[in-house]
């Protein structure tokens, strides 16, 4: 695609993530967009791979990263991978797929997935990791849409990753999820497509169906994998990680290798609900 950016020095080319300029627009204030991503043959060809791959996991919430049996995950990464980066390419420019995964809701009131971060999964100061979360079976209310507090990618600060990170919205998660976020609704065939520091979070699914997602993570080229983890006593280690980490690694795990750093004592600032919106409301003004 040929648009004005294009021509501009390649200083501000670097710094652009989406190839259109008006999602570039709506990415950079919001942190995410809703975008017309995949043909009913696409979304098909998922679900088919998702009923041939079996996870064997039948009830709750679960990404298929998450299942301790790895040629499951393998196979997942590869087939998702497969079908969702070509299409996120042609969105994105400069980037490269990480791993792909389904994220499956069984029903059940206990299903929610409260507000959260994605893990850090490579620098994030120069360029943001991207995520696409495409609904291959309907998301409606009941079934539990997303919700997302849109700007935050922007001023939500602090370290993520496994088992568990303190973080400075915690203490006030379920007003800020109430009174702060917004529901974004997306059809099957479209995918939202986000900078995975924004804040986000779906509802229980409350319908008799199972709901479907395929995802994917694609980090900025050339960019380094990493990944954070916090020991029981308190000392995050940052990590960089071998190419299967997502495919092998089980949250709990001391992830393999030597650190690159260190850091004793870790915690971060919890912020009351009023400044949360006030941050909340001066990055929407
Ligand atoms: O699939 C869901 O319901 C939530 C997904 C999510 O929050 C994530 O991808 O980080």
């Amino acid at each position: 695609m040929i648009d004005s950016r294009t021509i501009e020095n390649s200083d501000t080319v670097t710094q652009t993530t989406f190839r259109d300029a008006d999602y570039e627009t709506a990415f950079q204030r919001d942190g995410y967009v809703v975008v017309d991503f995949a043909t009913p043959e696409i979304v098909e060809a998922l679900l088919e791979s998702y009923t041939r791959l079996n996870s064997g996991i039948d009830s709750g919430y679960y990404p298929s990263l998450m299942s301790p049996d790895q040629d499951y995950k393998a196979a997942a990464n590869e087939e998702v991978g497969a079908i969702v980066w070509p299409l996120l390419n042609q969105l994105i420019e400069g980037y490269e797929p990480l791993v792909g995964y389904f994220m499956v809701k069984h029903p059940g009131p206990e299903t929610e997935v409260s507000p959260h971060q994605d893990w850090i999964l490579a620098d994030e100061s120069e360029h943001p990791t991207m995520g696409v979360w495409l609904p291959l079976t309907e998301v409606t209310e009941q079934v539990g849409q997303m919700k997302v507090l849109p700007g935050s990618h922007k001023w939500l600060t602090g370290l993520r990753g496994s088992p568990g990170f303190p973080m400075e919205w915690e203490a006030e998660h379920e007003r800020v999820r109430d009174e702060l976020m917004v529901t974004v609704p997306i059809q099957v065939g479209q995918a939202m497509v986000y900078d995975i520091r924004v804040l986000h979070g779906t509802a229980p699914n409350r319908s008799q169906s199972t709901r479907v997602v395929g995802s994917l993570y694609a980090l900025a080229e050339n960019a380094i994998p990493i990944h954070f983890y916090k020991s029981p006593e308190g000392l995050v280690q940052g990590y960089e990680i071998a190419d299967d980490f997502y495919t092998t690694f089980m949250i709990g795990d001391v992830p393999p290798g030597e650190p690159f750093i260190e850091i004793k004592d870790y915690s971060v600032e919890q912020l009351s609900f009023d400044e949360i919106a006030s941050r909340y409301a001066a990055s929407r003004s």
